[in-house]
């Protein structure tokens, strides 16, 4: 055993931290509490992330939360040169995707997902998913451009800027994409490595446990 455990149920951001330990092939523990009172928000929990999110990991004793900062830490100490890259340009191009898609798409993507997929459908608002695509109309225009003359964000070999904007997105899927044919194809590949199918079956199965009430309440407790 690594020493190294990922907190959070794999419906929430902590399928970010799966996946890259998956691709990684790290020896890890999943603890997968849930968001609220009697998982993150417990005091037992937040003596650890006081933040009362997921996820967090614990590495031997160093706690790390930010689900697209434990990506970048565990891709630099385990895969230096490799899935974390190693010119310090193509570093900079690492932190600038992973910063873009959390604040270009990651919101727009959740609250579509929300009102199309994940709530009742009787309780589906059909504003909220419309505002949301046009949001990430525009980024969605700048990554399928990204990806339109070369495999991945930062050439032929797939690293974890590719992991953190794919793993941000990654509900997508269920979009129509027909506009971003180059988008869709990056996708479908990152979604396709074996690691990212480990977490997402994970995450498939989170999803289809979540009660409507809990579902409700991530819309309501995040104004989605
Ligand atoms: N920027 C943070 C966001 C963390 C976050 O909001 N996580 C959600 C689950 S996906 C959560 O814990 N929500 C519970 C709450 O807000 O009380 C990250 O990427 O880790």
């Amino acid at each position: 055993m690594s020493g190294l455990r990922i907190y959070g149920i794999a419906r929430t951001r902590a399928f970010r931290a799966l996946w890259i330990a998956n691709e990684l092939g790290l020896d890890y523990e999943h603890l997968p509490i849930e968001i609220g009172d009697a998982g993150a928000s417990a005091p037992e929990f937040l003596a650890i992330n006081p933040n009362g999110r997921l996820p967090f990991i614990d590495d031997d004793g160093f706690v790390l939360f930010e689900s697209l900062a434990i990506t970048l830490y565990l891709a630099k100490k385990h895969s230096p040169g490799r899935l974390y890259p190693a010119a310090l340009r193509d570093e900079a191009k690492t932190w600038q995707w992973s910063l873009w898609a959390v604040t270009e798409v990651d919101r727009g993507v959740n609250i579509w997902s929300l009102h199309a997929v994940r709530l009742p459908p009787a309780e589906r608002d059909a504003a909220k998913r419309g505002e949301a695509l046009k949001v990430i109309a525009k980024p969605f225009k700048v990554l399928d451009a990204a990806v339109a003359r070369q495999s991945y964000l930062l050439g032929d070999t797939f690293t974890v800027a590719d992991l953190n904007v794919a793993a941000v997105i990654s509900r997508a899927v269920d979009m129509d994409l027909s506009a971003t044919p180059h988008l869709r194809g990056w996708l479908a590949r990152c979604l396709d490595r074996p690691a990212a199918r480990e977490a997402l079956a994970l995450k498939t199965k989170a999803d289809e446990e979540t009660p409507p009430d809990v579902t409700r309440h991530i819309a309501r407790i995040n104004r989605l």
